[in-house]
């Protein structure tokens, strides 16, 4: 069960926090590249002291009705924090794009997984995670992000989630990807409503069963806001909940907001699970 990101090897059968930071420009702040490459350092260096294991980069809101990004733009936000973060800490640098290029330029920049919430379906996609060589995570989306949550069906959550799963998974394999470097996740929130994503998380075991070690992300997201009636910035508790349940249930990454909370609440499920 270990996997080797970009020279860092980690044993997938213990859950591992990865901390999320978003650079994507705040439309209120005027700060120059230079602010916020060094605003982006700043908090990568409190994820590590936190205890992340991996930092998400993302240069693209997936958020329904949120503003397209061009490849350039994408690109120029996203580059020089994976450079800076891969040469100064001691963190694996995960990029969470969809763009082909972006995955190119930010494996050979030294950042370890690709995470892709459209699954390597873009053109150039699968080639480009083949030949960056560094491992993918595969996510799960119906529909694209901005319409995803208008009217998510279906006949068998689990099942359908499974098959495509595995067709990306086969499509990943036949473009060149290794079968030991891949990760997947269930994509919850992505075109699922409340009741799909419960169904997901209490049968999170059965998607272990495709052979690859689970990433899941349910930190602040609003299936947590539906259950405990809370706001985006008061939904900490019901994120360690979903956390622990997900290491408990094997899950080998956990994409969080809150990484320092997070460490405490997967250390206390990985002691329990040790002990059973
Ligand atoms: C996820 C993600 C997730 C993976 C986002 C948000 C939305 N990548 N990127 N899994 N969610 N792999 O954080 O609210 O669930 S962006």
């Amino acid at each position: 069960m270990e996997m080797t990101f970009a020279g860092r090897t980690l044993d997938m059968s213990r859950c591992h926090v990865m901390g999320i930071l978003n650079v994507t420009p705040d439309s209120f702040s005027d700060g120059g590249r230079f602010n916020q490459l060094d605003a982006a350092l700043l908090r990568a260096r409190q994820l590590v002291a936190d205890g992340a294991a991996f930092i998400d980069v993302g240069g693209e809101s997936t958020r329904p009705g949120a503003a397209t990004v061009t490849v350039q733009e994408e690109l120029d936000r996203v580059c020089p924090v994976v450079e800076a973060i891969s040469q100064e800490l001691d963190v694996v640098v995960s990029v969470d794009t969809s763009t082909p290029e972006v995955m190119t330029q930010s494996a050979a920049l030294g950042a370890g997984l690709i995470n892709d919430v459209r699954a390597l379906q873009r053109d150039g996609a699968l080639d480009a995670a083949a030949s960056s060589g560094i491992p993918v995570c595969i996510m799960h989306i119906q529909g694209e992000p901005q319409t995803m949550q208008e009217r998510p069906e279906y006949r068998n959550v689990l099942r359908e989630v499974g098959e495509f799963l595995s067709e990306r998974v086969r499509a990943a394999q036949g473009a060149g990807v290794a079968a030991d470097n891949i990760i997947l996740d269930p994509g919850f929130g992505f075109g699922k409503n409340l009741e799909h994503n419960l169904r997901l998380l209490a049968s999170l075991e059965q998607l272990q069963a495709l052979g690859h070690p689970l990433l899941v992300g349910m930190s602040r997201k609003s299936m947590l806001g539906e259950i405990v009636g809370r706001d985006v910035n008061e939904r900490l508790p019901a994120s360690l909940a979903a956390a622990t349940i997900s290491a408990l249930k094997g899950a080998g990454i956990v994409r969080v907001h809150d990484v320092r909370e997070t460490v405490d609440a997967v250390s206390v499920a990985m002691a329990v699970k040790e002990a059973g």
